[in-house]
């Protein structure tokens, strides 16, 4: 497999998963200004949708959009616990989890790194933010991560998205159970192993 991707974007959360579940797979990075791969290739012609994360599968398949790919990604590790098994009430949990970190907290993240964003936008954005992350801290009150004691993809997903709020205007230091979450998350092996290839840390 390999998975196109941009140093910190969205695509970390499934770089961060494709190392939970520790099967073999290779980066190419993207230059989303460009939409040219590291290798010199068009990305367009790759992925149609011009955006990362795409994961090319060992058959020659394209696979996009994060949740999809993380949750493609978990079912090819079963034994990792990465995602719960579909026929389960938790798995429809961290269906609804990374609904609300994409559609939430992701895609109110997105006007601050556009340049045609009015301020308008923005101020909606940053209060969408703020009441979103409000909810998600009260919901990591009394567990380590978002469905209990076990890690899983939803958390490789928040943990990328929290990690933007230093690019913008956004103190999580507002909500403490937030910044114990990423450190919690962040020390993780694999998540420092995946952060490392980015040249993240
Ligand atoms: N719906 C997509 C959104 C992906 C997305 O927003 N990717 C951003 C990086 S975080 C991107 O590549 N933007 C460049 C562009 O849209 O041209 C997903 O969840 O995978």
């Amino acid at each position: 497999m390999k998975l196109f991707y941009k140093a910190g974007a969205c695509s970390l959360a499934s770089h961060i998963v494709l190392e939970e579940a520790g099967l073999p797979y290779e980066i190419e990075a993207v230059d989303l200004k460009t939409k040219r791969t590291a290798s010199g290739a068009d990305f367009t012609a790759i992925n149609a949708k011009g955006y990362v994360p795409a994961l090319l599968l060992d058959g020659g398949e394209l696979l996009t959009e994060g949740p999809a790919i993380m949750q493609f990604v978990a079912d090819q590790a079963p034994a990792k616990h990465l995602a719960p098994l579909a026929d389960a009430m938790s798995r429809y949990r961290l269906q609804g989890w990374l609904t609300f970190i994409g559609t939430e907290l992701h895609k109110n993240f997105s006007p601050f790194f556009n340049p045609a964003a009015s301020s308008d936008w923005k101020a909606a954005a940053m209060s969408n933010l703020e009441r979103r992350l409000t909810y998600t801290a009260q919901q990591l009150t009394d567990k380590p991560y978002l469905l209990g004691d076990e890690f899983s993809i939803g958390d490789a997903y928040l943990f990328t998205v929290l990690g933007w709020a230093k690019h913008i205007d956004l103190d999580l230091g507002k909500w403490p159970v937030l910044v114990a979450y990423q450190a919690r998350v962040g020390a993780r092996p694999a998540v420092q192993r995946a952060m490392k290839a980015e040249g993240l840390v």
